[in-house]
């Protein structure tokens, strides 16, 4: 097949997901022409197959911010066209799902007709699909979307509680590349980062409001009263800042390394004993999976898609949103105890097996065969 894949470049989740989709069907001899406003984070090397069709800016004094919306639709038609996709898969509703809509009427009227299939990732449902000044843009996108899926259970129920849907919802969980992410023990790091033997707690995300970062210093403060251990802080994003303080004014900065932004993640998680997640909304939660797959024990907040991915008492341990004490005394428990430490690593690696990349990616092939033939039935 020759599929489009619409995302976003950053380091969310949603950009992630789709780039490793992309790289993934293109590994299967599918062409894969990402479509992005800058190459995806996750994009690193050259793969056969895969395509990249960078979306311009375009300055004029009338405007106050350039029309991302024309420029993605025009894009759109223009990759459609010229290399035939035989279909759309657009990452994160807004403005994607609507984008797509817009780009594929546009095709139509050239005889041209391109299934688009829809993903949702979480927040451009539970935060920002919500928000008054969108929601009835993305339910009519969502409702013109060939097919459209969900990352979580947890997430297609809430989808159809906010929004009036006409169409079937299917989920299709995050997957995990278990090759790659794998524990690689790395003595050089480890020593260089918990140079006592120290314990090594740690947190991956962008750093935004809804991720609750600052619960994460909170039940760190509480583990290393206790014992002797590091946080290490991967990724960057606005809360930061607000975060630095807060360790300085708790007097702590020496046990907490910001790492920034990194792409090989797998090699960082890889040194991790517990992995804390406390977030406020969390679809399904792919770092969670990320650091399962790497043997690493998740503690985390119950919400969302969480409870589907880590499990109570066996992979890590769920918490209220907002218990960092809960969280902090939970990390401790397995932190002390090296014979349950053990055995939660092997269950979390073994339910990461679960989701893995070649069980997932054929349910995205079969959407797309389903949105194909659909299309086809329609036009005849
Ligand atoms: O984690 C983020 O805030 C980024 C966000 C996104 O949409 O870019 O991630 C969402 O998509 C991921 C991939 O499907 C999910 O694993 C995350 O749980 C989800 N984040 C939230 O729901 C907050």
């Amino acid at each position: 097949m020759k599929i489009g894949i619409v995302c976003y470049p950053t380091y969310g989740g949603s950009g992630v997901l789709a780039t490793e989709l992309g790289i993934g069907l293109a590994e299967k001899g599918h062409e894969v022409h990402f479509i992005s406003y800058k190459r995806p984070a996750r994009l690193t090397t050259y793969i056969k197959g895969v395509y990249l069709h960078e979306v311009g800016s375009y300055e004029y004094p009338l405007f106050e911010h350039p029309p991302y919306d024309s420029l993605l639709a025009s894009k759109i038609v223009d990759v459609a066209k010229h290399e035939s996709l035989d279909v759309l898969h657009v990452h994160y509703a807004v403005p994607h799902a609507t984008v797509a809509f817009l780009a594929t009427q546009i095709l139509k009227e050239q005889n041209i007709n391109l299934p688009f299939v829809t993903t949702l990732h979480g927040t451009d449902i539970t935060l920002v699909g919500l928000d008054k000044s969108l929601s009835s843009v993305v339910e009519f996108s969502i409702n013109k979307s060939d097919k459209v899926t969900v990352v979580s259970e947890s997430l297609k129920e809430q989808t159809n509680s906010f929004f009036s849907l006409k169409k079937d919802i299917t989920v299709i969980y995050n997957f995990i590349n278990l090759k790659r992410f794998s524990r690689k023990p790395n003595n050089e790091h480890r020593a260089a980062l918990a140079p006592a033997g120290e314990k090594i707690v740690m947190h991956i995300s962008n750093f935004r409001k809804v991720k609750r970062v600052e619960d994460v210093v909170k039940a760190f403060s509480l583990i290393r009263q206790e014992l002797p251990s590091k946080l290490l802080m991967i990724g960057d994003g606005p809360e930061r800042i607000k975060l630095e303080g807060m360790c300085r004014d708790l007097g702590i900065c020496g046990d907490i390394r910001f790492l920034g932004k990194q792409d090989a993640v797998e090699d960082l998680l890889s040194l991790a004993d517990v992995f804390l997640l406390p977030s406020e909304k969390e679809s399904f939660g792919l770092a969670a999976l990320e650091a399962l797959a790497c043997g690493v024990p998740v503690v985390s907040s119950d919400a969302g898609g969480l409870q589907e991915v880590n499990i109570h008492g066996s992979t890590g341990y769920l918490c209220s949103i907002g218990d960092w004490e809960d969280m902090g005394r939970k990390a401790l428990d397995l932190l002390k105890d090296d014979d349950k430490l053990a055995l939660f690593r092997t269950n979390a690696r073994k339910k990461a097996l679960e989701f893995a990349r070649d069980n997932i990616i054929p349910q995205y092939e079969e959407i797309y065969r389903a949105s194909m033939a659909q299309k086809k039935v329609l036009q005849n």
